[in-house]
């Protein structure tokens, strides 16, 4: 699905500026204008392919780096029913790293690059995943927000010029619809529960308000790559619109559930019909990224280890199928 006609490298150019490749600037543009997909062989400039290579490894990593806060509590799962949901959730991750991971490789670089990137430090995955979480709850708040923001930041990316990573994103939407309703399930659960286990969703709600809604990326302003990515129909929303759909879906949420949010210039602005909201943070927002959030180096160190302990497994691997291929090499000869 992903992988096709990946036989030929693509000609690496400078799109910018030498004449000849006006043209091809000119019709790659026209492809994308038409809403028509950009395919692995087509030609593309070297820069959007370079933004795709970052996002879509980056959005792999996250769904990788981001199964370990919810692995944290599958042993501690309350019940057989919850447990066996929370697994395949985060087994769906795992998948969704996949596919991610296949999308970004037929833009020319391999698995063993992104994860090297990974791996180093020098790859960037969503900064919401460097906090730790530390009850129950938090799964419920997790699927609720985690999952509900980036069920608004992905939706649009199931259109994006790029053919593989449009594809990818359908069935990732259709997941992370499931996984934002069996967060929201268990927070209508604990919220109608007892008085602690009311109290233990409020304040897992006020841990991740805040992050949650830096997991859109910096303001409008700030944002460096959005110009050429709406340019290219990468992104069809700005950080900060979706961030603001976002709001206006989640407020009615929380108020249903009887929770509060921990923004005292939260209002509704009759003129605008949007909720209006307080600053947020982002000297946090850039703590976080630069490596040293609450979890940074425990999540790291976590990958690092998974990747050593998993070696022998891929060596083995390897082995057996070079086995395979000497074995059925030497069963053509003979039938010859
Ligand atoms: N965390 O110019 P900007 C999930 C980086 S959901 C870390 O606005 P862009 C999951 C940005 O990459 C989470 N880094 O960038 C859910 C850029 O970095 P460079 C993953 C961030 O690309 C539940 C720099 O800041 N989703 O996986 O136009 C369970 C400047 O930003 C963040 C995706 O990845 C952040 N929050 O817009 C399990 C969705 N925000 O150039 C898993 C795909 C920004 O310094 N990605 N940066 O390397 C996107 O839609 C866009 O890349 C973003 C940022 C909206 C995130």
């Amino acid at each position: 699905m992903y992988t096709q006609a990946l036989n030929e490298k693509a000609p690496s150019r400078d799109a910018n500026a030498p004449p000849e490749d006006a043209k091809m600037l000119a019709r790659f543009q026209a492809v994308v204008d038409a809403e028509d997909k950009i395919e692995p062989n087509d030609w593309m400039p070297p820069s959007y392919r370079r933004t795709l290579q970052r996002q879509i490894s980056q959005h792999a990593h996250s769904e990788v780096i981001g199964m370990q806060p919810e692995g944290n509590w599958l042993t501690r799962a309350p019940s057989l029913k919850r447990k066996a949901t929370l697994l395949a959730k985060i087994q769906d991750e795992a998948g969704h790293g996949l596919y991610l991971y296949s999308a970004a490789e037929t833009l020319g670089m391999s698995r063993e690059e992104y994860y090297e990137q990974l791996l180093s430090g020098r790859a960037k995955y969503s900064s919401i995943f460097n906090y730790p979480t530390l009850t129950w709850a938090d799964m419920g708040v997790i699927g609720w927000l985690v999952d509900g923001a980036a069920i608004m930041n992905q939706i649009p990316l199931c259109r994006c010029s790029y053919g593989p990573y449009a594809r990818a994103m359908i069935r990732i939407c259709k997941e992370e619809s499931f996984h934002q309703r069996q967060g929201y399930e268990i927070m209508v659960t604990l919220s109608r529960g007892s008085p602690a286990q009311k109290a233990m969703a409020q304040e897992a709600l006020n841990r991740f308000w805040w992050p949650v809604l830096m997991m859109f990326g910096p303001s409008d302003k700030e944002s460096m790559h959005s110009a050429d990515s709406t340019k290219w129909k990468i992104k069809r929303f700005s950080n900060d619109e979706l961030r603001q759909k976002f709001i206006d879906a989640t407020i009615p949420q929380g108020q249903h559930l009887g929770l509060t949010f921990p923004d005292p210039n939260l209002k509704f602005n009759d003129a605008t019909g949007h909720w209006d909201y307080g600053e947020i943070d982002w000297s946090e927002f850039r703590r976080v990224l630069a490596g040293d959030g609450p979890c940074n180096r425990q999540r790291m160190k976590a990958r690092q280890a998974a990747e050593a302990n998993g070696a022998w497994v891929r060596e083995a691997a390897r082995a057996h199928a070079e086995k395979r291929r000497q074995r059925s090499a030497a069963a053509k000869i003979a039938a010859e």
